[in-house]
């Protein structure tokens, strides 16, 4: 018998609900009002989230959903965008949501879309940087900015037109057309169609599968993914992982025992692998 899925608070915030169940956490932007459009207010919450799930080692996997059923996340909140960007309570103009997008994609966790609803434009681009998305029946996608006077230039573009193809991506912005689940499917901007009734719990059955595995091997995978596409930083993530297992090992440990104890390092024990 499975267990029956009951979020704990982890923090709370003002515009964002943020649990916990088990080894997942679920970072839900809580403005179902404005179909979770997001404020600079909002995207600092799921930064600090996203930064707590990173440093948290019990916490495996990441779900990034929008509350109500009706919207993932419509992007940014038209009312609050200013001169130079969205405008929060310290006055200042901010894109604060591309610096959102580099955490998910960096953070050594998957993270998971869970979409019902609208995902559109700064939303859209949110799901898309995740690692996998997971889609009710109900869910409709598709960027807004050349109607609304905005683009993403950045993983909005590039890395769309890497999960859909170059000619998909051009029409997707130049037409700013809404395609549903099954399109979404189709074109492969969704790893999984669903029932709205059954999304939790799909996603949950894939966080646990997730979570069964050896955490360090998606973090390498996770990173090896990215470091393709992602240049020099890119490789600095995955050559990080590649410090971080050097540094588990008796060799490397060896290096800075040696210096410690003000002597030469004994390097001549360990193998030269072929
Ligand atoms: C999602 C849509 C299609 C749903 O239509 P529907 O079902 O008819 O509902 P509505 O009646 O339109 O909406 C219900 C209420 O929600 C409000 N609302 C919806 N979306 C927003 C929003 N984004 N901002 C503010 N309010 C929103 C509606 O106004 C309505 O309120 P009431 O009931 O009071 O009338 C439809 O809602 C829609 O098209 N929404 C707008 C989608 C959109 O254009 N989003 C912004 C796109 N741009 C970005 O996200 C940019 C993100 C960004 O930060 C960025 C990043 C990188 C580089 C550049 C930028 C940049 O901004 O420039």
């Amino acid at each position: 018998m499975t267990e029956p899925i009951s979020w704990t608070p982890i923090k709370e915030f003002k515009e964002i609900l943020f649990t916990q169940f088990g080894g997942i956490a679920k970072i839900s932007i809580n403005r179902p009002q404005v179909h979770n459009a997001f404020t600079p207010l909002t995207v600092q919450e799921m930064i600090e989230a996203m930064r707590m799930c990173q440093d948290r080692t019990d916490i495996g996997v990441i779900i990034l959903t929008g509350e109500g059923g009706r919207a993932f996340c419509s992007g940014g909140d038209q009312s609050v965008r200013g001169h130079g960007g969205y405008v929060g309570e310290d006055t200042l103009p901010r894109l604060n949501v591309l610096e959102l997008q580099k955490i998910i994609r960096s953070i050594p966790k998957p993270v998971i879309a869970m979409v019902a609803g609208w995902a559109i434009g700064g939303g859209h681009v949110l799901h898309v940087v995740c690692d996998l998305s997971i889609a009710a029946d109900n869910a409709r996608f598709g960027q807004t900015g050349p109607n609304v006077g905005s683009f993403d230039g950045g993983f909005g573009a590039s890395y769309l037109a890497r999960v859909v193809g170059q000619k998909k991506a051009r029409e997707i912005w130049f037409l700013c057309d809404q395609y549903d689940a099954q399109e979404a499917l189709d074109m492969g901007l969704v790893n999984k169609v669903v029932p709205l009734d059954k999304l939790e719990e799909t996603t949950v059955a894939w966080c646990h599968k997730i979570l069964q595995k050896s955490p360090l091997s998606l973090r390498m995978l996770k990173s090896s993914f990215n470091a393709e596409l992602d240049g020099q930083a890119g490789i600095q993530e995955l050559a990080g992982n590649a410090t971080l297992l050097y540094y588990l090992s008796d060799e490397a440990k060896e290096g800075r025992e040696a210096f410690m104890e003000k002597r030469q390092p004994d390097f001549s024990k360990f193998p030269k692998f072929p």
